[in-house]
């Protein structure tokens, strides 16, 4: 596995690559770039002047996340083909600059969803929170409203101000769209893809809903092991893979993670692993990585990576916000750093315990 942190580009990342460089075992990022729409397609050259900043600083592209998928995919539209056009142009420049991992997801409307974006811990470090009962009390246009003041100036995606000032009008485009209905254009989508992807050696990897059931009755369809590989069956191709996220699939205690993972063997193409720490099962906290802070066993899930011989990227997730920094919520400096250290410890144990077995 690859080591990386999530990095959101020079003009809008509060963490600059110096810094990712410095953490100890970190030797890539996942970006993307930032300022462009769902259904634009990515011009060669923005691509390679990305990859050349990253390199100066001595780290590597480990992969896109995301390339955004438009909404008119997503609902089946009649013009999704000139959108799935358009995305297919995009995997192809990604390709010829020799990036060849793109995280995407399928959500409607709302990407992850979160009712607070600093809840105040303990140890007085701030998190991201979710629960049910605030989510049940709020009208989904007044959603965005209700955390804005929380974001520390930063734009987050998925909640970028433009798509929220819309959000009326998106819920309208998937009045017809049920979870069958959702399932069967992902799988057009992907299988009219999966050419490029083959040619190019380009890896899909899907991302989890999060949380990982219906939020204001809208359809979620990546929300389990059953439904993952469901998709993956429907379109059996590896590069039609996933990007397994711990703490999405996690947010439904239901989900065993280390058995999804095994279950997914060859199709994880990318790993985001973070902790949770449920108070009651529909409300949860961001907790720091280690296992001891919240409600998963940190070493099963990494040791199921191992076991599977995962070897794409994998970056610590979600972090608290610690020692007065003030970022992106979730996407600090110090506190992802932490976990990636971690995380590295735990790889580095697991891998020596089996090497010493053999
Ligand atoms: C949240 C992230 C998601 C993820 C997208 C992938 O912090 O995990 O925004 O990047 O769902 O497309």
């Amino acid at each position: 596995m690859q080591m990386t942190l999530r990095w959101y580009g020079s003009k809008y990342d509060t963490v600059t690559l110096k810094q990712i460089r410095q953490i100890p075992g970190v030797t890539g990022v996942v970006t993307t770039l930032y300022d462009t729409q769902p259904g634009e397609v990515w011009e060669r050259e923005r691509i390679r002047a990305l990859k050349e900043e990253v390199e100066a600083a001595g780290l590597t592209v480990a992969g896109i996340e995301s390339v955004n998928i438009h909404d008119a995919i997503k609902t089946g539209a009649a013009e999704r083909d000139r959108y799935i056009d358009a995305y297919i142009e995009t995997l192809k420049n990604l390709g010829m600059e020799g990036l060849r991992l793109v995280c995407y997801n399928f959500m409607p409307v709302f990407d992850w969803t979160r009712t607070e974006l600093a809840r105040v811990r303990e140890d007085g470090s701030t998190v991201l929170a979710y629960t049910q009962e605030a989510v049940d009390a709020l009208d989904p246009e007044k959603m965005f409203d209700s955390i804005a003041g929380d974001m520390n100036g930063t734009v987050m995606p998925g909640w970028e101000p433009e798509r929220m000032a819309r959000v009326k009008e998106l819920f309208g485009l998937y009045k017809d769209v049920d979870e069958e209905r959702l399932f069967s254009n992902l799988v057009y989508f992907l299988e009219r893809i999966m050419p490029v992807c083959d040619k190019f050696g380009i890896k899909m990897a899907i991302h989890p809903d999060d949380p990982a059931w219906s939020v204001f009755g809208l359809p979620r369809i990546i929300n389990s092991k059953k439904n993952i590989l469901r998709l993956m069956e429907a379109v059996d191709d590896p590069h039609n893979g996933v990007t397994f996220c711990s703490g999405s699939y996690g947010t439904d205690l239901n989900n065993d993670l280390p058995d999804m993972i095994r279950s997914l063997k060859g199709r994880v193409h990318f790993a985001h692993v973070r902790n949770l720490r449920f108070n009651t099962p529909t409300d949860f906290e961001e907790a720091a990585h280690l296992s001891s802070d919240g409600s998963f066993d940190m070493y099963e899930i990494m040791k199921a990576l191992y076991e599977i011989g995962f070897d794409g990227p994998i970056r610590p997730d979600h972090g608290r916000m610690i020692w007065d920094e003030v970022a992106m919520p979730g996407y600090g400096l110090y506190d992802r750093a932490l976990g990636a250290a971690y995380l590295n410890g735990l790889w580095e144990a697991i891998e020596k315990a089996d090497k010493e077995r053999e």
